[in-house]
């Protein structure tokens, strides 16, 4: 199958975090790819992935960058797709100033911004399989059972002392 979802991440540095959201939608079994796109050192790239994704089949993107992350308001502005936006954690200021910058759109061009770090990549990686179970009822059916099985697994050890 080919991919539905884009990884795009603002540097090679990105990839520990947004590996979570590859690691997620594989579990899920959602084919996607992976590429660096960067807002700032290769911006007429960043314009043809944007315009050329929905017509590569491309249904959801998940854009993630760190500082002055403009990269998913960007792409965003250049296509109609779902962008969700990963604030990677910055040195600087702990992802603070990525989350702000991610999340800040004013009305009419929207990002769907997840929480900063490992957590929102993942989260991207989930939300996405979510969009995608609209319309296609295996990722429908993934997302069902990745629930269950983490409902069941919380019940399953209620004592934390426990291993
Ligand atoms: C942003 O600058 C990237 O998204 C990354 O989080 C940050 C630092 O990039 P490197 O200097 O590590 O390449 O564009």
């Amino acid at each position: 199958m080919k991919p539905l979802v884009g990884i795009i991440m603002g540097s090679k540095s990105d990839w520990e975090t947004m590996s979570h959201a590859a690691d997620m939608l594989e579990q899920l079994g959602v084919p996607f790819e992976v590429r660096v796109v960067s807002a700032h050192r290769t911006p007429d790239l960043l314009f043809s992935y944007a315009e050329q994704a929905r017509e590569r089949g491309i249904e959801v993107i998940i854009a993630g960058a760190g500082g002055a992350a403009h990269l998913p308001g960007m792409v965003a502005a250049k296509t109609s797709l779902p962008v969700l936006g990963v604030p990677v954690q910055s040195k600087a200021l702990n992802g603070m100033d990525s989350l702000l910058s991610i999340v800040q759109m004013p009305a009419g061009i929207p990002v769907g911004t997840l929480a900063i770090g490992r957590a929102g990549a993942a989260n991207a990686g989930l939300m996405a399989a979510s969009i995608l179970g609209n319309k296609y009822e295996q990722f429908h059916l993934a997302l069902e059972a990745f629930r269950a099985k983490q409902t069941e697994t919380v019940l399953s050890q209620p004592d934390p002392r426990e291993a």
